[in-house]
């Protein structure tokens, strides 16, 4: 049986370019537009290893002004009616936040409301993205910030884990010189979904 993994966030979090990350050739459209891009969820698959692929599932995004693609309230409902009706059993919550526009209430408000959605026996991990001009290592993003997180709601005890990257493809990286950046959050965020989709000795993240 295929393991499934769901991705969520607020429109332009880097959803659609995670997956474009995780899984080469999957050339999900992405945009900074005003409005949203993603409009329907969709399927990709993604090779973590030998004997270890899984099910990516791009999302359409949350809180979407009412000027948007599709408003939030509906968008809230389309994912709802996508977790609970697809005949799928999920096996992996990511949920994305850019690090560096600001966190919202509304992204701790999402994230609990899906989180619950899923079910307790659903891991579910944090990727924080928007992070390429960050200074210092990426994942120095996290300790500095976990104030924030627990102020806004996001308990980092409820979370299986979390990665911070950057989700820029590695074209743009290379052209500001931070191709390095690619590798490190490409091995980051595989190393966390391998860790917790199967857990094992060997597959647990060493940063
Ligand atoms: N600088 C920077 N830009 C990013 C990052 N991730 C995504 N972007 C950009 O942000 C914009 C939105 O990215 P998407 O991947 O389309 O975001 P999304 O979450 O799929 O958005 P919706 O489909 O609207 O829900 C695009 O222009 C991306 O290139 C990141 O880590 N850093
Ligand atoms: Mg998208």
């Amino acid at each position: 049986m295929s393991k499934n993994v769901v991705i969520i966030g607020q429109s332009g979090a880097g959803k659609s370019s995670l997956i474009n990350m995780l899984c080469p050739g999957a050339d999900a459209r992405i945009s900074n537009d005003a409005t949203g891009c993603t409009q329907e969820e969709q399927e990709y698959t993604c090779v973590l290893g030998r004997g270890k692929s899984c099910q990516v599932h791009d999302t359409i995004g949350l809180e979407e002004g009412r000027w948007g693609f599709l408003p939030d309230k509906k968008a809230q409902k389309k994912l709802k009616t996508y977790l609970k009706d697809s005949q799928k059993s999920w096996h992996l919550l990511v949920y994305c936040i850019p690090g560096s526009r600001g966190l919202k209430k509304s992204h701790a408000r999402n994230f609990n409301k899906f989180k619950s959605m899923v079910g307790n026996r659903v891991p579910v991990v944090v990727v924080v993205t928007h992070l390429d001009q960050y200074e210092g290592p990426l994942q120095d993003w996290w300790p500095r910030n976990l104030d924030t997180l627990k102020k806004l709601d996001i308990n980092p005890e409820s979370t299986a884990g979390h990665a911070c990257i950057t989700a820029l493809s590695r074209r743009d990286l290379e052209r500001y010189n931070k191709g390095a950046l690619y590798n490190q959050s490409l091995q980051d965020v595989q190393n966390l979904i391998r860790s917790i989709l199967w857990p094992s000795r060997a597959n647990r993240t060493t940063t």
